[in-house]
């Protein structure tokens, strides 16, 4: 696109027989984006207020010694609408702690003692699951959620669930990459373009794989949509579009309405991506989950096919009863 107005603002000015400074300087273009893939709308630039949000946590009382809260902000779309970023979270229990250096010292040996069953059906059997998420998770199970991530950003942390639900399961997650520059995807004084990732494994033999379905809801930074494939497929947008160099707070973001029921049985996910898996070391060096990694034993990372632009991510799958 860039490419192409370029050329078109080349061609007015030799036909103007005229060479203006501003013709072949380098200047931004200024351009307006070409229109969002269906369904999407556009937002531009960084939130004007932060809010607490979802009652996560507001800060530290362990031993770690870097703690930034996950806030949330609201953006104007370009049709109007007014559009809290990166997500909604949403109320729920509280899942047992395998590792949190932000209530504690992180390793936590009396999980097993302090794990509570969340009853999801009353006839169902009990499962148990190991869960980790950069940056923040939400659990649902059969439609009911099951467990909340207690830290949406930093430190990292590690939780463990057990449940009663009936066969066949419906699990679904809900997926945020927090940042701390709200509404352009980005973090830190430097703007950094974070990552996201999820693993879980379940006593039932669910486990995070490329079985699962996810699709992407939020996608930032971006400079345009024409990186944006059906899907969406946002895998081939540059992981730093020109203006995260030029004026991080320029860019711009791409926003999906989240069905009100997608986290339910019913939910027809047939038409979204398959997931994309990816090895630990492309998401994540943290204790939190290495110290565990052999309780996530074959359980793979998951995210929608961009791990870095896709900020808000819904993934699902379905199980049959235990073998
Ligand atoms: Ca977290
Ligand atoms: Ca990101």
């Amino acid at each position: 696109m860039k490419a192409t107005n370029q050329l078109g603002q080349m061609v007015a000015c030799l036909c103007a027989g005229v060479v203006l400074s501003a013709c072949g300087s380098g200047a931004p273009l200024n351009a307006a984006p070409p229109n969002p893939p269906p369904g999407a709308v556009f937002s531009q630039g960084i939130a004007a207020e932060s809010f607490s949000c979802g009652n996560l946590a507001r800060q530290c009382s362990g031993s770690t010694n870097r703690f930034i809260e996950a806030r949330c902000g609201f953006v104007v779309a370009e049709d109007g609408a007014r559009l809290q970023v990166p997500a909604v979270p949403a109320e729920g229990p509280d899942p047992t702690d395998l590792y949190n250096s932000c209530s504690g010292d992180g390793d936590n040996p009396d999980y097993l003692e302090e794990l509570q069953t969340v009853v999801v059906d009353a006839d169902g059997e009990e499962i148990a699951g190991y869960l980790f998420g950069d940056n923040y998770f939400e659990l649902y199970v059969n439609g009911q959620i099951v467990a909340r991530d207690p830290i949406g950003f930093i430190p990292f942390n590690s939780a463990v669930v057990r449940f009663k639900a009936k066969a066949p399961l419906t699990f679904a997650v809900k997926l945020v990459d927090w940042g701390t520059h709200l509404g352009v995807g980005m973090e830190y004084d430097r703007f950094n373009v974070g990552d996201g990732g999820f693993i879980a494994r379940f006593s039932n033999g669910t486990e995070t794989n490329g079985a699962w379905k996810c699709r992407t809801f939020y996608v930032s930074p971006l400079e345009d949509a024409s990186c944006v494939k059906p899907g969406p497929d946002t895998s081939t947008c540059p992981e730093e579009p020109p203006c995260a160099d030029r004026d991080p707070a320029s860019c711009r973001a791409l926003h999906y309405p989240v069905p009100d029921d997608w986290a339910s049985v019913d939910f027809d996910d047939s038409h979204w991506p398959a997931a994309s898996t990816y090895w630990p070391r492309q998401v994540t060096g943290n204790r939190a989950y290495h110290d565990y990694d052999g309780k996530f034993a074959t359980a793979q990372f998951i995210w929608s096919h961009n791990l870095n632009q896709d900020n808000l991510v819904l993934c699902r799958v379905q199980a049959g009863p235990t073998p």
